[in-house]
């Protein structure tokens, strides 16, 4: 049965927002009505028609008493209109800071029209934006007002009900990705200009916060360049891009790493790597590391979160402790320089991302649960 499905999300290119369109664009093709809400085009969407999937822009308008525009009143009034014009069945918001706060006011604006709230919990929504005193509360509520919620891994299941002491039943739907899109293609015309003297490459991919402790890299790769001729290439942007440009410099490694900033099409960039490194703080799932794996990119990471239900150790990378850059340079770089166990590592990767987080397993869980939703199965 063809259902109208609504989607909230940031439009940016953070997981979340990402695996919202991935989702979105599948459900699109399996023939149901898909409603972007969102204040710009969502990164992964691109530009063009495309069949069954809408458009709607989130306009906060501005005023000069406005400090701060409130985007979740202006967010509400637009899902509020999109439910009704569009006859939705589900809202499916994507990040619980405001989103779920502001689907609630909605909801509760046009009753007694009915749709159906499904929350997915992503991360940072609750480990640092939600948890902190100012939204906790707020975000709490909205959690427990919606019809269903999700979070991405178990590790984010267990946070959220430390966090929130929320007995709200919690399931838990992994991330995906499209391994006809993600695959192991290689492309030497790309790796010989990244890496022209054939020197191994080492990849990241991230939005450079904090969290990501975007700083190891450069730890990584001076261990790293001592064993063996490495590239290093950094995907991506944010607020702790330029402090690991100055400090490359300041190393002496700026001919060693490749800043490319934001990138729409990592499907094309990742098959390039010999190894993908993760080593964040804090980390509920890891969508780069999924899709490295389905290009069948070892990844080595921190063993934190969520990582260890993507990355099983030993069988497609390697996790470690938080901040332990010698023990990852010295896993990358065996993954570099042992053309058998990276062939054993790559092989295992794409097999775990094939059977475990194809797009087309992963839109049933949630096809399912909308079901389930709006008929009460
Ligand atoms: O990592 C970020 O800062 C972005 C954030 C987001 O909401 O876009 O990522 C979170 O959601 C992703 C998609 O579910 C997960 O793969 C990331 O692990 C998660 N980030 C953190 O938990 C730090």
């Amino acid at each position: 049965m063809k259902l109208n499905i609504g989607i909230v999300c940031y439009p940016t290119f953070g997981g979340s927002g990402v695996v919202a369109t991935e989702l979105g664009k599948h459900l699109a093709s399996l023939g149901h009505e898909v409603h972007f809400i969102t204040y710009d085009v969502p990164s992964r969407l691109g530009g063009g028609f495309v069949e069954n999937i809408f458009y709607h822009n989130v306009d906060v308008a501005p005023y000069p008493l406005f400090t701060y525009p409130p985007y979740s009143v202006a967010l509400a009034s637009k899902m509020a209109e999109v439910t009704r014009k569009a006859h939705l069945d589900i809202l499916h918001v994507h990040y619980a800071v405001p989103h779920a706060t502001s689907a609630f006011l909605a909801k509760t604006m046009i009753q007694p029209w009915c749709v159906k709230i499904v929350t997915t919990l992503h991360g940072t929504d609750i480990t640092l934006v939600g948890s902190d005193p100012s939204y906790l509360e707020v975000t709490r509520f909205s959690i427990e007002q919606s019809d269903a919620v999700t979070a991405v891994s178990s590790w984010l299941r267990r946070e959220t009900i430390r966090t929130f002491h929320t007995k709200r039943p919690i399931e838990v739907i992994h991330n995906s990705v499209d391994p006809d899109l993600f695959r192991p293609d290689s492309r030497p015309d790309l790796r010989k200009r990244l890496a022209p003297e054939g020197q191994g490459v080492m990849m990241h991919i991230s939005n450079f916060r904090p969290v990501k402790r975007t700083g190891d890299l450069l730890d990584i790769l001076a261990f790293a360049r001592a064993r063996t001729e490495t590239k290093l290439i950094l995907v991506g942007d944010g607020p702790d891009r330029p402090v690991v440009e100055a400090a490359a410099q300041k190393r002496h490694m700026d001919d060693d790493v490749v800043f490319l900033g934001n990138y729409a099409n990592i499907e094309e960039l990742l098959p390039v790597a010999d190894v993908l490194l993760q080593p964040s703080a804090s980390e509920s799932f890891g969508l780069a590391p999924l899709e490295a794996l389905s290009c069948g990119v070892p990844v080595v990471a921190s063993d934190v979160g969520g990582l260890p239900e993507v990355v099983e150790h030993g069988e497609c990378g390697y996790l470690f402790e938080v901040g332990d850059a010698g023990a990852m340079a010295e896993a990358a770089v065996e993954i570099m320089t042992d053309a058998d166990l990276h062939k054993r590592l790559s092989a295992a990767a794409r097999a775990r991302a094939v059977e475990r987080f194809d797009i087309k397993r992963i839109a049933e869980q949630y096809i399912e649960l909308y079901s389930r939703l709006i008929f009460k199965v």
